[in-house]
């Protein structure tokens, strides 16, 4: 038995602060219909899709930020895109920065969706993991300032049925940790979608930089094979605003094998035919969860601050 799902990873070059939203829209179209062109079912944008990365910059003035935000999904300029999607009868995963108001508190958060064939929305992400800071760091060459910015997600890490499977969304940074993946493994997830924006240079850490592609794959590959999943990570790319960002784009099978990549740091469409009952061999051998996996030995002692202390040193 095969259920394919025909995957088109639309890697986005730079997007420049003086791109109009509406000539970044025109770049997701292109990709929109040249996936459809190769039959695709779906296609996978970046995180920040729609504008620079700009947590690169510290920025004071609340309009300022706000004006990197979609106040509502969609809007007049991102129409287009979901009108088209529903006329090819093609989906898409895309990122935002999202700005909402629940409970009459206004929130931020860097969110993705999920569009069906028709054009809707049928899954909604917050990212999770949100890496950098809250204050300004003069000493860094540029800023990564996602803790100013966004609130943490709120709505976990959930899955959804489309395209004829169990389909799971996360973004960037969320995919450098093994829960996004296993927590959703454990829900049988079959093919995950993720977009990301990843600078070369990390302040923090320099002597990572020339690892970066390295870690991309790695996380990503372990990510679908220890899971059985599907794994589709898209760049944003290239030198935006002068921040050299990498490309690397992946479509990853649940073996932990590449069959799909871009190849170039510009607006580029990897496409792959993806059999979503290839997840089944690794979900009913190595990773049959159920038979194997030992939770009742995973118990934490204590965790504070996110680490896990021996009973030792536990209170
Ligand atoms: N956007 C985003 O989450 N970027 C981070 C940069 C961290 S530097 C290693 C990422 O994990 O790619």
């Amino acid at each position: 038995m095969t259920r394919i799902v025909k995957v088109g990873a639309a890697q986005l070059g730079p997007i420049q602060r003086s791109d109009s939203r509406a000539s970044v829209v025109q770049r997701l179209l292109e990709l929109l219909r040249e996936a459809h062109a190769m039959a695709c079912d779906v296609v996978v944008f970046p995180e920040l899709a729609l504008t620079t990365f700009f947590p690169r910059w510290y920025m004071e003035d609340q309009a300022e930020i706000d004006s990197f935000f979609e106040h509502e999904m969609p809007g007049p300029v991102t129409r287009p895109l979901f009108e088209e999607a529903a006329k090819l009868g093609i989906g898409f995963y895309l990122g935002y920065a999202e700005l909402t108001v629940e409970e009459g508190k206004t929130r931020r958060f860097n969110t993705s969706i999920l569009v069906d064939k028709q054009g809707r929305i049928v899954g909604k992400y917050r990212k999770i993991h949100l890496p950098g800071h809250a204050e300004h760091e003069p000493w860094r060459r540029f800023q990564h300032l996602e803790k100013r910015y966004f609130e943490t997600g709120n709505l976990g890490f959930n899955v959804t049925r489309a395209y004829g499977g169990i389909i799971g969304m996360c973004i960037c940074n969320d995919r450098r940790w093994p829960e996004t993946y296993r927590v959703m493994g454990l829900q049988g997830v079959e093919m995950i979608m993720l977009g990301y924006n990843t600078p070369v240079h990390n302040p923090p850490a320099p002597v990572h930089d020339n690892l970066s592609h390295f870690h991309n794959q790695l996380v990503m590959q372990s990510g679908a094979y220890q899971n059985g999943t599907w794994v589709i990570g898209v760049a944003k790319s290239g030198c935006e605003e002068g921040c050299d960002m990498i490309g690397n784009s992946l479509i990853i099978a649940p073996s932990g094998e590449t069959i799909g990549a871009c190849t170039t740091l510009g607006d580029e469409l990897a496409v792959a035919r993806c059999d979503l009952d290839l997840c089944n061999s690794y979900k009913e051998s190595v990773f049959n969860f159920a038979r194997h996996r030992e939770p009742q030995h995973y118990k934490m002692i204590v965790e504070r601050k996110g680490v896990i202390l021996p009973p030792e040193q536990a209170e």
